[in-house]
């Protein structure tokens, strides 16, 4: 995983009927290198086609392309990892099926899972939801404190997901956040590119000024 400052999570639902393809190209304009593509209702023989031109974009533009949910689809498209939640496979039972070199994610909403998540042998860590959200109704806020909390003791990177936006996106830099994962501030933006490059600048931004408190300190 080379850059998981912004992982723009591409949501058929949260376009609104706009093209995927179409807000990858708008995202990979804007800077974005790690997309993951999150499914919930197309069953994944329907879903295959274009998760394959998904992936070729991303290939082509050097971007991480990461599944959500669905291991047998994330192998049989040869993508670049697997995100799973709670529900999901196990990471144990996971993990032995990945091919060498393949990301696991995992999506956390405690202390303890995330520890979990950690000693299972996560390659990142969701942690969520920062702030209330309209894309997962049943979200669990736990907010940027739990990063903060996680952040001495969590090695991979740690990734806030939850409702967030421009405007809020520094707070969960702040708390310790490697990055951030957003779903609606990306796919439904009008302009999913400035959109992406607003969210690159503001993550920039947030992450000087905690270098610049961090030597003060
Ligand atoms: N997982 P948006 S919150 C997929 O708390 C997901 O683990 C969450 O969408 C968690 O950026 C969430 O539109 C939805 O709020 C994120």
């Amino acid at each position: 995983m080379k850059d998981p400052r912004l992982y723009v999570i591409l949501d058929r639902a949260a376009a609104r009927g706009r093209d995927l393809l179409t807000i990858l190209d708008a995202t990979l304009a804007g800077g974005c290198r790690l997309v993951q593509l999150r499914e919930k209702e197309w069953p994944s023989g329907r879903l295959l086609p274009m998760a394959e031109r998904l992936r070729d974009r991303c290939r082509a533009a050097g971007a991480t392309f990461v599944v959500n949910d669905r291991l047998d689809l994330a192998l049989a498209l040869g993508a670049d990892g697997v995100h799973l939640g709670q529900d999901d496979l196990p990471p144990a039972a996971a993990r032995p099926l990945l091919r060498p070199g393949m990301i696991l994610g995992l999506s956390t909403h405690s202390l303890e899972q995330a520890r979990a998540a950690q000693a299972a042998g996560a390659d990142y860590v969701a942690v969520g939801s920062m702030f209330p959200t309209g894309t997962k109704p049943d979200f669990q806020l736990v907010g940027p404190e739990l990063i903060g909390k996680l952040r001495g003791e969590i090695g991979v990177p740690l990734i806030g997901i939850g409702g967030i936006t421009h405007d809020n996106v520094a707070q969960v830099i702040h708390a310790g956040a490697d990055g951030v994962a957003v779903i609606s501030a990306v796919c439904a933006a009008p302009d999913p590119e400035a959109a992406t490059r607003r969210f690159l600048g503001a993550i920039e931004s947030a992450r000087n000024l905690t270098t610049t408190q961090r030597r003060s300190l």
